[in-house]
């Protein structure tokens, strides 16, 4: 058979990393979310093949001093990349352990001297209808995050998986991990971060503005107004677990919400 093209990254260990057993890699690459290539969690593994990863560019621009474009490969270079062992907390109950490759979003951010009227980040996902589906969300995909939120050292850009590139399901070749936000804010395929003075618009509050709102921290006290966030399964167990407030990051980023009725800015 074809041998995969061997594509170890090379890392540093993160003392940011959970200590909990990881998720099997099947799972992680072969039970997705990336509704562009479809909705059936097999369909992303199946689909996202068609979608070209290089060359890749990524466009930084808004309320910045210094707007640029990056080359993904340029990316790859600006920080040491690290391996990030990160709970990720799907919105529909499931959750994974997932060992990410990455460096933090702060040290691209850097580079382009945020101005001081910037208050939030906005990110733009590739989307090409003609290997995309067209229904369902409004694309492309986009995503938000205030800009302490963006400069959070949790909050990473990942470029690798299990110590490989990105698999394409998985958001190839860059994608955002917010770990202490449910899934669906850590948008796949970035091609554009905007730096923005009011809230930027964000897919899933766009389709369901009631069930799902600009913050998303993950919050068992707080219901979807559909379900229960109360309690988790890890993909692999049968067993429910209880739902950690801010995913079990809370002592990390408490603080950012601090004085806020996460109620009212779910
Ligand atoms: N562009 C894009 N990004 C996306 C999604 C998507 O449909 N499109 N799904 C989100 C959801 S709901 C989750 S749970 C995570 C899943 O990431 P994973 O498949 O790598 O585990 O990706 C998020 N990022
Ligand atoms: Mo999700």
């Amino acid at each position: 058979g074809a041998a995969r093209a061997s594509t170890r990254l090379q890392t540093v260990p993160s003392a940011l990393s959970t200590t909990e057993p990881l998720s099997e890699r099947d799972a992680v690459t072969g039970y997705n979310n990336f509704y562009e290539f479809g909705t059936d969690k097999a369909d992303p593994a199946r689909n996202a093949h068609k979608m070209e990863v290089r060359p890749w560019t990524v466009r930084v621009e808004g309320l910045v001093g210094k707007p640029r474009r990056f080359d993904i490969d340029e990316l790859l270079r600006l920080a040491p990349l690290e391996e990030r062992i990160y709970r990720l907390r799907c919105v529909e109950g499931w959750s994974m352990v997932v060992p990410w490759v990455g460096f933090p979003l702060a040290a691209l951010l850097k580079e382009v001297e945020p101005l001081g009227s910037a208050k939030y980040v906005e990110f733009v996902t590739h989307y090409d209808p003609k290997i995309m589906i067209r229904d369902v969300l409004d694309w492309p995909y986009t995503e938000g995050l205030r800009l302490d939120e963006a400069l959070h050292p949790l909050t990473l850009l990942a470029v690798g998986v299990y110590g490989e590139a990105l698999p394409k399901q998985n958001g190839a070749p860059l994608r955002l991990v917010v770990p202490w936000k449910y899934g669906f804010k850590s948008a796949k395929s970035i091609v554009t971060i905007r730096l923005t003075e009011k809230e930027p618009a964000t897919a899933w509050n766009k389709f369901a503005p009631q069930e799902y709102g600009f913050y998303s921290n993950v919050n068992p006290e707080v219901r979807h107004p559909r379900w229960s966030q109360a309690t988790e399964r890890r993909i692999g167990e049968l067993r429910k677990r209880p739902t950690q407030m801010f995913n079990g990051y809370a002592e990390q980023v408490a603080s950012l919400y601090q004085g806020m009725d996460l109620k009212k800015f779910y």
